[in-house]
């Protein structure tokens, strides 16, 4: 498919798809996070696809919405685009989604780092949700995203002040996985992306959507929903070429069946 403001790769069983508005900071319009959602969904129907990058450029993961577009729109106009609905379908995607994050990660480019997996930023990365300046709030996730993984207080000052933090506050903070130098935090994204698609994709797949439902569940249903999760996985042929391989001693080979 031919798309405008991303651009769209693949490896060694990984999709990488690199957000494409240089010019302006990678700010998500209305287009680019549509092209972004129905390469997502592509993806995820991609058989040989097991593990998805999400990037933007050194300078920008994405410095927010498009301003342009809406400075001048209406409230009524906003709410009936219902933009959102096309962020939600983001948290229906079942593989893997790691996020590389270097430069400006704010506003929707914050919520859009949130809705990867895992991240792993570069030392120059600032990331925050400065909506408060432009006299709104965060509408993708970020009052609730932000509060879930760095608790209250510290979610209260990012989104009362709009002021950003460093790559290294956010690691002590737990908001990304690793920090990296700028010259290095793309290669370490796809060495990790790599690794995750070498593992069987079903358990993959039921361990991402079981660890997410940690946020939603109380603990009892979450872990009602692990241990059918486990006994799913008991009945799939990778379950038994997993421990067949190690009783053999060699490595498993994992099709995903
Ligand atoms: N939207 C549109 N254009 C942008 C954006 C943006 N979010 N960010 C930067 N740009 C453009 C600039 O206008 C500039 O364009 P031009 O060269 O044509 O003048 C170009 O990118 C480069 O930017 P700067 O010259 O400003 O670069 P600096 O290095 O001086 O500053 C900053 C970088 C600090 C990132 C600065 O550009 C900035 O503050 N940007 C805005 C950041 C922001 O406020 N983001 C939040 C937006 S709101 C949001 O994400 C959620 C809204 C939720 C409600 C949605 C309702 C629809």
């Amino acid at each position: 498919m031919a798309y405008e403001y991303i651009l769209t790769a693949s490896e060694d069983g990984i999709g990488i798809i690199t957000l494409n508005r240089p010019k302006i900071l990678n700010a998500l319009n209305l287009q680019l996070v549509d092209e972004l959602v129905a390469e997502l969904e592509r993806m995820d129907r991609d058989p040989d696809i097991r593990a998805i990058i999400l990037t933007g450029n050194d300078k920008a993961f994405a410095a927010g919405a498009d301003i342009n577009e809406m400075a001048e729109a209406s409230a009524i106009e906003i709410m009936k685009r219902d933009q959102f609905a096309v962020w939600d379908r983001m948290s229906l995607i079942s593989k893997p989604i790691i996020g590389a994050v270097s430069g400006f990660v704010l506003g929707g480019g914050c919520e859009l780092m949130m809705n990867c997996d895992i991240v792993i930023a570069s030392e120059t990365a600032v990331i925050g949700q400065p909506e408060i300046k432009l006299g709104v709030m965060p509408g993708a996730g970020g009052t609730q995203r932000l509060t879930r993984a760095v608790g209250l207080r510290k979610a209260m000052e990012m989104l009362l002040t709009g002021e950003p933090i460093s790559a290294k506050e956010a690691l002590r903070y737990g908001l990304v996985n690793r920090v990296v130098p700028v010259e290095a935090y793309f290669q370490e994204a796809r060495k990790l992306a790599k690794q995750i698609a070498a593992q069987p994709p079903l358990a993959v797949q039921m361990i991402k959507k079981a660890v997410h439902k940690a946020d939603d569940l109380p603990l009892g249903e979450g872990m009602d929903y692990e241990r059918n999760g486990f006994y799913l996985l008991l009945a799939s042929e990778d379950r038994k070429e997993g421990m067949q391989a190690f009783l053999e001693k060699r490595k498993p080979r994992f099709t995903g069946k």
